[in-house]
């Protein structure tokens, strides 16, 4: 295993002075380690992938150092737009050094999300013509990898990928981070808002814990997942999907369970879901101030105003809940409103340790849910 400390300084001896990326379970020790040891200005959870990339060649514009980017492998798509067209050879020439975790490695055990992405993950960056090496597990060898990297990545003055797989940093644990006051957890928000629903009511789900939940939920409510549209992987679209359906479906009220930082990876879909009068649109955005499916590294969450948000594009209403009896109440408004409309539940952090994952298939999921849709 290689120390988070021990990686953190090797890349910072080499020349890294700034990191930028959207947190990975499998990074989440020395994403966790960043957090901890970089000052704000020179470490930015981006909104997503592509921010991430577009920071740092902003970053070796103004002081011709190249950053640090790291994510998931889920993230490698809403990465390839800068790095094909702002950072590669034949744009800007920007020198970058990727740190990319490696879900759905081929020959291990994962999520059905995770198998395509993992199995492309390397031929992705053959294809962008991106040099790639996969991080060895001993801290010495990893340091000559990130020498090497960073050579190839001088002589290139181009993006440079480092793979981490699964469990190859040691722990590392961060500290709790402060923000929310709540003690409502997110599993029991979860609840709260499927026990106020009506029989016909759908849910598109977010990435991540929450859709487990809710799964599991489902599960002892007697097992029907039919109302239920999981959205495993491609995070922050799970609001799109819902407003794709309750614009063909508008008898149906379809609710969104959304996360901060799902919402935030895209939020430009606030503002087309303010475009449309969609009255049967409800937006449920379950803010925990962080990534906490992936390690707890901290949103911009708690700083942003996301009512404000929703009715500077358009919602009809936007609420906020903070407990039981307020989600309960908020819900029955949301429900006899017209939409769109937005209701901000504040949640702690954390979840359940034993917490499932679906046992149904995202085909089986998919057919269910579009039997009850079409009913
Ligand atoms: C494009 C992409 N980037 C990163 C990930 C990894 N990932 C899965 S869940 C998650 C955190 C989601 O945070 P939030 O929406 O705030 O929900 P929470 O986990 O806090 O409930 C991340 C970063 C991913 N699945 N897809």
């Amino acid at each position: 295993m290689i120390d988070c400390g021990f990686f953190y300084n090797t890349l910072v001896e080499s020349g890294i002075d700034f990191f930028a990326g959207v947190p990975d379970s499998l990074l989440k020790s020395f994403c966790g380690y960043v957090s901890e040891h970089v000052d704000l200005n020179n470490h930015l959870i981006a909104a997503n992938e592509g921010g991430a990339i577009a920071l740092a060649c902003g970053h070796y514009l103004a002081t011709g150092q190249p950053g640090l980017v790291y994510m998931q492998n889920s993230g490698q798509g809403n990465a390839a737009n800068p790095l094909i067209s702002l950072a590669d050879p034949d744009v800007y020439s920007i020198p970058i050094l990727l740190l990319i975790g490696w879900r759905g490695e081929p020959g291990k055990k994962d999520e059905p999300q995770h198998v395509k992405q993992g199995k492309i993950t390397l031929s992705f960056l053959e294809t962008l013509d991106i040099p790639y090496m996969i991080l060895p597990d001993t801290d010495n060898q990893a340091q000559q990898c990130v020498e090497q990297a960073f050579k190839t990545m001088e002589e290139s003055s181009a993006p440079v990928a480092l793979i981490a797989k699964k469990e190859i940093f040691s722990p590392y644990q961060m500290a709790e981070c402060m923000g929310c006051s709540s003690e409502l957890t997110r599993e029991a928000a979860i609840k709260e808002v499927i026990k106020n629903l009506d029989e016909s009511d759908v849910i598109v789900s977010t990435t991540g814990k929450a859709s487990r939940e809710l799964y599991e939920y489902r599960d002892s409510l007697g097992g029907d997942h039919s109302k239920d549209f999981l959205t495993v992987g491609s995070m922050g679209h799970a609001s799109q999907i819902a407003l794709g359906i309750a614009l063909e479906k508008p008898e149906r009220q379809v609710f969104i369970l959304d996360g901060d930082g799902a919402a935030i990876m895209h939020m430009g879909a606030m503002a087309i879901i303010g475009s449309k009068a969609s009255a049967n649109f409800k937006h449920i955005i379950l803010n925990n101030g962080c990534h906490e499916s992936v390690g707890g590294q901290p949103t911009v969450g708690f700083s942003i105003s996301f009512t404000n948000i929703a009715k500077a594009c358009g919602y009809k209403i936007a609420l906020q809940a903070e407990n039981l009896s307020e989600i309960s109440q908020k819900m029955e408004i949301l429900k006899s409103s017209d939409g769109p409309a937005l209701l901000e539940i504040k949640v702690r952090k954390g979840a359940r340790a034993d917490l499932g994952r679906p046992k149904t298939s995202p085909k089986e999921n998919k057919a269910a849910f579009m039997r009850f849709l079409a009913d």
